[in-house]
């Protein structure tokens, strides 16, 4: 999206924010817990922001998968009634949005994809939206197998395989060693790391998802980052942050 435009909520309007959905066919049950929240909160919102790991794995804008063409055609009804969708990348679905144009995943839904972090105006603040993997600096090897798999050259040579060996590509990354270790324990986000990009950024908060940690927390100074629920039905996990006139609120599901 254009920088000039910079997005914003203001009066008498609702933003409803979510993120790492881990959608899949793997696990119906998530997303159609997921996709009733979204219905019941349709006609109450007028922008909603997904902030990454929407998928738990995207291996391409072709990805075949009943999940995401079930959200898809949810977010298509939205964005058709006039609700703004604005969707971010996470660290699994990094390659959302790399279709071609008019085939690209994101436009299919209408929706606009955002960068990775991006300031947006909330009632009159900007507020920095990120995935919030990036600042989980102290995982070293988890943030060089980020870089590696971010460089454009390994992205155009990885969309260059046929679907198929992408999607067993997919499933061996699974299994690799870094990433594992990366999901199975969380790390962080590094605070000192937050604060700068907060000050760069000139805002006083944050919303971001990926450390499974939902809250909001202070990071000294006035300054504070809100992280959004993961979701697992098997868990009975979820939740979305609503922020409208009254304030931010963040409701488990
Ligand atoms: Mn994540």
């Amino acid at each position: 999206m254009s920088r000039a435009a910079r997005l914003s909520v203001g009066a008498g309007e609702v933003a409803l924010f979510a993120s790492d959905m881990h959608l899949g066919d793997h696990d119906p049950d998530t997303a159609a817990q997921f996709l009733k929240v979204l219905d019941a909160q349709a006609s109450s919102i007028t922008h909603l922001f997904l902030l990454g790991d929407i998928f738990e794995a995207w291996v391409g804008d072709d990805q075949p998968d009943q999940v995401a063409a079930a959200l898809a055609g949810c977010l298509k009804g939205l964005t058709d009634r006039g609700v703004r969708v604005a969707l971010m990348r996470g660290n699994r679905d990094f390659l959302l949005g790399s279709g071609e144009p008019n085939f690209a995943w994101p436009e299919r839904c209408g929706a606009l994809l955002l960068d990775d972090p991006i300031v947006v105006e909330l009632f009159g603040e900007p507020v920095l939206l990120a995935h919030g993997d990036a600042w989980c600096t102290d995982d070293h090897a988890y943030q060089r197998f980020r870089a590696e798999v971010r460089s454009e050259a390994w992205q155009a040579r990885f969309l260059s395989r046929p679907l198929a060996e992408r999607l067993a590509i997919a499933r061996e990354m699974r299994t690799q060693s870094e990433r594992n270790k990366h999901e199975q324990d969380l790390g962080d986000v590094n605070d000192d790391v937050v604060r700068t990009a907060l000050i760069t950024a000139g805002v006083r908060r944050t919303i971001h998802g990926h450390t499974h940690r939902p809250g909001s927390y202070s990071l000294g100074e006035g300054l504070e980052r809100w992280v959004l629920p993961d979701w697992l039905a098997a868990s009975g996990r979820g939740g979305v942050l609503k922020v409208g006139t009254e304030g931010w609120e963040i409701t488990l599901t």
